[in-house]
């Protein structure tokens, strides 16, 4: 299997991490996005939305997007689960999935792709052009400051982000955090020590480095 991939970005280290810590190798090639290689007529074939990480498998099909590549994985090779085994696992994996996607994830790029000089007329990751909206950058510095808050209560009753074991829920959390304070130098107040214990912790795992 090959992973199309870019090493500065979060959505395909996602797809990194969780096939390491499945043990799952992949054959890695590079489209390097700052250079706008995402657009060329050759990527475009693999990936119609022209963003990464897209998963190749040895029949040629692709998977462009990285949720979808935790799913075939965790089909594919169950053990170690990393979402769920039971119906109640299973929901709490999701349920989490989609408030860091949606509540950490995306404060985050709004905050990069309305603000940063970069992604003037690139505020969406597409071959069409889309302005900024500077508001948005300012609405997402609050949700991101909302997200570290609810992240830190989850944990202060929860070991991991979607219950007692880790998962790619707390892959997710990591990425995403690790991000903000990346791209747009915000990183959890000072304060919130079960946030940075769990952060230690899941920092600490091998697949933290993929
Ligand atoms: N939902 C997609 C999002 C992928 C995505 O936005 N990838 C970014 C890198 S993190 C990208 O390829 N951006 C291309 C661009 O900015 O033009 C996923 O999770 O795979």
């Amino acid at each position: 299997m090959k992973l199309y991939d870019f090493p500065l970005s979060p959505s395909p280290r996602r797809a990194r991490m969780f096939a390491a810590e499945k043990g799952i190798a992949l054959d890695i090639e590079t489209v390097n996005i700052r250079e706008k290689e995402q657009f060329t007529d050759a990527f475009l074939a693999i990936s119609p939305n022209c963003t990464v990480p897209v998963l190749e498998l040895d029949d040629g099909t692709t998977i462009c997007d990285s949720l979808a590549i935790w799913r075939y994985f965790e089909e594919v090779k169950p053990e170690p689960p990393l979402m769920g085994t039971t119906p109640l696992e299973k929901a709490m994996v999701e349920l989490w999935l989609r408030r860091v996607e949606l509540e950490g994830y995306q404060a985050v790029v709004d905050v990069l792709r309305n603000g940063a000089e970069r992604f003037r007329d690139r505020a969406v990751p597409s071959a069409e052009a889309f302005a900024q909206i500077p508001a948005l950058a300012e609405r997402g510095k609050r949700r991101l400051a909302l997200f570290f808050e609810t992240l830190y209560e989850r944990l202060q009753e929860s070991a991991f982000v979607a219950g007692p074991d880790f998962t790619a829920a707390d892959i997710h959390a990591l990425i995403t955090i690790d991000f903000a304070e990346r791209a747009v130098e915000i990183a959890p107040p000072d304060g919130l020590a079960a946030l940075k214990a769990w952060r230690e912790r899941v920092s600490a795992r091998d697949s933290a480095k993929a």
